[in-house]
């Protein structure tokens, strides 16, 4: 994949004007998680310490080279809108490639995980003469209020797919057109789309078209904060482990956090704060987010210990 050298000199002078800003931007690259999904629970979640203005998502698509549709030609964005009146999402002039884009709504589980996209609507080409896309709410935009909302960007003319299940039991589900395709303008939804959440992301016909670099510049978009009182371990509004936040319980990393609420349980029944925090930064980074703290550790409690062994011998005989 080759950058233009204007495309480059955009972004750079883009990346000027958000310094300038202040505005943290969103890259779905981290170290742990190098490509967003194309579903919530995979999706790059733009979370903050505290609420601020979010200028631009940044990232790359691949087509795959496989016929199997897969590789990485849709990224996932859950933000919070501030406002749906003046939101917008444009990938004109800031992408190398034929961009589409989409807006869904998006619901959490129980424990305030993001668990399901619903499409709102989706664009092409925000006119004739490009191949940027842009996205607001469909009139009227006061018909949604500032929320949890999920921005997807994907290669030309792939569109959101829900899977309709048999009526009848004993057949698989069908998959089921979301939105009406436009080569331009907002997309409306079919008769499928307000009924089935977002589960595949298939290009019209199965034809693949080309990825590459964009940057969604957005406004009226921030990040999502902690939620006072209302924090989980490893939940997506969960303040980080490291840093005090007293009104809220837990934080965000699920293995640091039991942890730590075993050590002190009033981080995950009171408040996250500073004496939680010094002990997730004194005990954390021995114990990976991504993975169980400990081989050996069959309760998850973050030590391998008794209780560990207990457990094992509880279990102690042939498996069937
Ligand atoms: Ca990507
Ligand atoms: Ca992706
Ligand atoms: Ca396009």
């Amino acid at each position: 994949m080759t950058k233009t050298p204007t495309l480059l000199a955009t972004i750079a002078s883009a990346a000027v004007a958000a310094a300038a800003l202040a505005g943290p931007d969103i890259d779905e690259s981290t170290s742990t998680q190098p490509d967003a999904g194309g579903v919530p629970q995979v999706a790059k979640v733009g979370k903050g310490t505290t609420t601020s203005s979010v200028l631009r998502a940044t990232g790359t698509t691949s087509t795959p080279s496989s016929a199997v549709i897969g590789g990485d030609i849709v990224d996932m964005f859950i933000v919070r809108v501030s406002n749906t009146s003046t939101f917008s999402a444009t990938t004109v002039g800031s992408a190398d490639f034929d961009t589409m884009l989409y807006l869904c709504s998006v619901t959490l589980d129980a424990s305030n995980q993001p668990s399901q996209a619903w499409i709102i609507t989706g664009n092409d080409n925000a006119s004739a003469t490009t191949t940027g896309s842009t996205v607001t709410f469909p009139s009227p935009s006061t018909a949604y209020g500032p929320g949890t909302y999920a921005i997807v960007v994907t290669t030309a003319r792939t569109m959101p797919i829900g899977l309709n299940p048999s009526s009848t039991g004993g057949t698989p589900p069908t998959q089921t057109a979301l939105l009406n395709y436009a080569a331009t303008g907002l997309m409306t939804q079919t008769a499928s789309g307000p009924d089935l959440p977002v589960k595949l992301w298939i290009p019209l016909g199965g034809a693949l078209a080309a990825g590459g670099s964009y940057s969604v510049q957005l406004t009226s978009v921030t990040t999502i904060s902690p939620l006072g009182g209302s924090g989980y371990c490893g939940g997506i509004s969960s303040g980080s482990c490291y840093t005090a936040h007293a009104t809220s319980r837990g934080c965000d990393g699920y293995q640091c956090c039991q942890l730590v609420c075993s050590l002190d349980s009033a981080c995950c029944s009171i408040g996250w704060d500073e004496t939680c925090a010094e002990l997730a930064v004194q005990n954390c980074p021995s114990c990976p987010d991504t993975a169980p703290a400990c081989l050996g550790d069959l309760n998850e409690d973050g030590a391998v210990d008794g209780s560990d062994l207990g457990e094992m011998l509880s279990r102690w005989g042939t498996c069937s």
